[in-house]
C-alpha cells in the first residue's frame, strides 16, 4: 500500500466506499475525475447511488449535481442517473440510462465546450464544488496525486472543491506516472500565455499538488475502465475514410499541407478509427495528434512509428489496446501526454497548432450548419463534447456521417437542422460515403449545391435540390434562401410517420 498511497497522513485516511460516500450530503455538487470511460472513480460513485436508493425508500430527498470531464461509465452515469437523483449534469455525456433522464426530463444537462466545462468552475459559474471524486494511480509522498486514464477537469473540481475522496486503483498501471503534464490554465486577468508551440511539448508537472487537509476519505479500488470494443470498421466508414486521405493529398499538391499533415483531432468512434486505420496504410510519416482522446487507431499509428506523439486529455480504448497500455505504460509514456482538458482543447493552442479537426455529426443542412447533438432537434444523444473547440479553432475542420441513418428513412443532408452545434461559419468539409463538399470560399448558395452533389444520398438528392429551387423562388433573400414553412418539414414528415421519406 506504502507503493500506492505514500503519504502517511493519507494512508490513515483510507476507507471503505460505502464510509467515503457517507461524506456526501443530498444537494451536494460534486466533480468526478472522468473522460470517454477512462479514469473515472469505480466504486464511490455505486455506494453514492445506494445511500440515494435508501433515502428515496425512506421518502427523504438526496438529489445532486454530477459535473465531470466528459463521459463515463455504468459505474459513474449509470448508477447515478438509475436513482433519479441526479439534478443536473454536465458537461458531456454518453450513457444510455442517463440519457434516458435527460430525454424524460428528471436530469437537467448543460451541455457545454469541454474547454469551457474546467474554467466555468473555477470562475465560480455554477456555485460551489462540494466534493471532488477522482481517480489515482497513486499518492505521491507530499500528497500530490498521479491521475490515472484521463486528467478531464480533475484539476479544476480538486483546487475548487471543499472536500476531496481520492480513489487510488490497483489496476491502472503505475507506469502510467510520468505520462501527464499538469499545468493551470488560471483565472484571468492573470492568464499567462501556453506555452505549447509543438503538440508534444511538456510544460507542467507529472502530478496534480493538492490541499491534502481537504481530503476526507482515500478509496482503494482494483477495477478496470469501462473499455468497449470497437465495432469492425463497416464499408461506409471506409468509403469516408478513403475521400479525407483523398483530400489530405490534394492539399498537399497545393501546398497547403505537408506530408506530416498537420496534428491531428478526431473525435471518437467507427469513422474516426476508419480514418486512423486508413493512416496506418498511408504514405503520411511522422504524423502527430493533439487531441482529446487516444483510442486503438491511434496506439497503432504510434506503434508503427507513422504517428511521432500524440496529445490529449484520456484514453477510450477497447480492451485489448488498454491492455497493451497497462503493460507498457512507461514506453507509450515517451510519446503520448496526457493534459487537463483546459489545456487539451484549448483554443489558443489549437489554433496555433493548426490543428485538422474532424468530428461526427447527426446532420448537416444544404449550407453547411451542423447538428451533433439532438435527435430530431429535442431528444439530445451525447452531448458538443469538444467538437465546438477544436471546430471552431482548427486550421481545417471536416464533419464526417453516414448520408443516411435508420435504414436509409431518416437523411443526414436536410433543409435546415432541428438543431444547431455549429454553424456555417464554422464548418469548412463535410464527407459522407457520397463523397467530400469542400466549403471553402463558397457563398451558401454555391455551397449548397456542393453539399447536395457531393454529400447527400442519391434518393434525397433530388428532394434536396427541389426545395433549394423552391426557396430560391420564394425571392425572400437569394443570400440564404429557405422557406420556413417547409424547412422542417422533413423533420416532421418523420415524427408522423417514421420516415423522412414523403
Ligand atoms: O443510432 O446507436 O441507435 O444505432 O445515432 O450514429 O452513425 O454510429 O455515428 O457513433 O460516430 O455518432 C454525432 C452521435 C455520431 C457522435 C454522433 C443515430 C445512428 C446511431 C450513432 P444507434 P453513428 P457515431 C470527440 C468530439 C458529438 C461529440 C463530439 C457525437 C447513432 O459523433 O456524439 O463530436 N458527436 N465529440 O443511427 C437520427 C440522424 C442520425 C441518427 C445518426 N440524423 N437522426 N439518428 N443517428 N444520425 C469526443 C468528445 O468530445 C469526448
Amino acid at each position: 500500500m506504502s507503493e500506492r498511497i505514500a503519504h502517511p497522513g493519507l494512508r490513515a485516511k483510507v476507507m471503505s466506499a460505502h464510509d467515503a460516500a457517507a461524506k456526501i450530503a443530498p444537494g451536494d455538487q460534486i466533480g468526478f475525475s472522468g473522460f470517454t470511460g477512462a479514469g473515472y472513480p469505480k466504486e464511490v460513485p455505486t455506494a453514492l447511488a445506494e445511500r440515494i436508493k435508501e433515502a428515496h425508500q425512506q421518502g427523504r430527498e438526496f438529489r445532486v449535481n454530477v459535473l465531470t470531464g466528459a463521459s463515463t461509465a455504468p459505474e459513474l452515469d449509470g448508477v447515478l442517473a438509475e436513482t433519479g437523483g441526479v439534478n443536473w449534469r454536465m458537461p458531456y455525456q454518453s450513457d444510455p440510462r442517463l440519457r434516458d433522464k435527460i430525454n424524460d426530463g428528471t436530469t437537467f444537462y448543460s451541455d457545454i465546450h469541454l474547454s469551457h466545462s474546467g474554467m466555468m468552475t473555477s470562475q465560480g459559474f455554477f456555485g460551489p464544488v462540494d466534493a471532488a471524486v477522482v481517480e489515482a494511480v497513486k499518492i505521491n509522498a507530499d500528497g500530490s496525486i498521479v491521475p490515472s486514464s484521463s486528467v478531464g477537469n480533475s484539476v479544476n473540481y480538486l483546487d475548487a472543491a471543499e472536500k476531496i475522496i481520492i480513489e487510488v486503483n490497483e489496476w491502472q498501471s503505475l507506469g502510467l506516472e510520468g505520462m501527464h503534464d499538469i499545468w493551470r490554465v488560471g483565472l484571468p486577468p492573470h492568464r499567462q500565455p501556453i506555452p505549447i508551440t509543438t503538440p508534444g511539448q511538456r510544460i507542467g508537472s507529472a502530478s496534480i499538488n493538492i490541499d491534502v487537509d481537504k481530503v476526507v476519505a482515500v478509496v482503494r479500488t482494483n477495477a478496470p475502465d469501462r473499455n468497449s470494443p470497437f465495432k469492425s470498421i463497416d464499408q461506409t466508414s471506409k468509403d469516408i475514410a478513403g475521400h479525407l486521405l483523398e483530400f489530405a493529398r490534394h492539399e498537399i499538391t497545393q501546398g497547403r499541407l505537408t506530408n506530416e499533415l498537420r496534428p491531428l483531432q478526431s473525435g471518437v468512434g467507427n469513422i474516426a478509427n476508419a480514418v486512423l486505420a486508413g493512416l496506418l496504410e498511408s504514405e503520411f510519416e511522422n504524423l502527430t495528434s493533439y487531441t482529446e482522446v487516444i483510442q486503438d487507431g491511434m496506439v497503432d499509428l504510434l506503434d508503427s512509428g507513422k504517428m511521432a506523439l500524440a496529445s490529449a486529455t484520456s484514453f477510450a480504448l477497447s480492451p485489448e489496446a488498454a491492455e497493451r497500455m497497462n503493460n507498457d505504460a512507461e514506453r507509450y509514456a515517451k510519446k503520448l501526454i496526457l493534459r487537463p482538458q483546459e489545456v487539451s482543447n484549448h483554443p489558443e493552442v489549437i489554433r496555433r497548432l493548426g490543428v485538422i479537426a474532424t468530428n461526427g455529426m447527426i446532420e448537416a443542412d444544404i449550407y453547411g450548419n451542423v447538428n451533433s447533438t439532438h435527435i430530431m432537434g429535442s431528444r439530445m444523444m451525447n452531448g458538443l463534447g469538444g467538437s465546438g473547440d477544436f471546430t471552431r479553432n482548427a486550421y481545417i475542420s471536416i464533419f464526417v456521417s453516414p448520408s443516411i441513418a435508420k435504414n436509409g428513412d431518416i437523411s443526414a443532408i436536410v433543409p435546415m437542422v432541428s438543431h444547431h452545434d455549429h454553424t456555417e461559419h464554422d464548418v469548412q468539409v463535410i464527407i459522407t460515403e457520397q463523397g467530400l463538399a469542400d466549403l471553402r470560399g463558397l457563398a451558401p448558395r454555391q455551397r449548397a449545391r456542393v453539399i447536395i452533389d457531393k454529400c447527400a444520398h442519391p434518393s434525397f438528392r433530388p428532394m434536396l435540390t427541389e426545395y433549394l429551387e423552391r426557396a430560391e423562388a420564394l425571392g425572400v433573400g437569394m443570400h440564404t434562401p429557405h422557406d420556413l414553412a417547409q424547412a422542417h418539414s422533413w423533420h416532421r414528415r418523420f415524427l408522423d410517420t417514421g420516415s423522412m421519406r414523403p
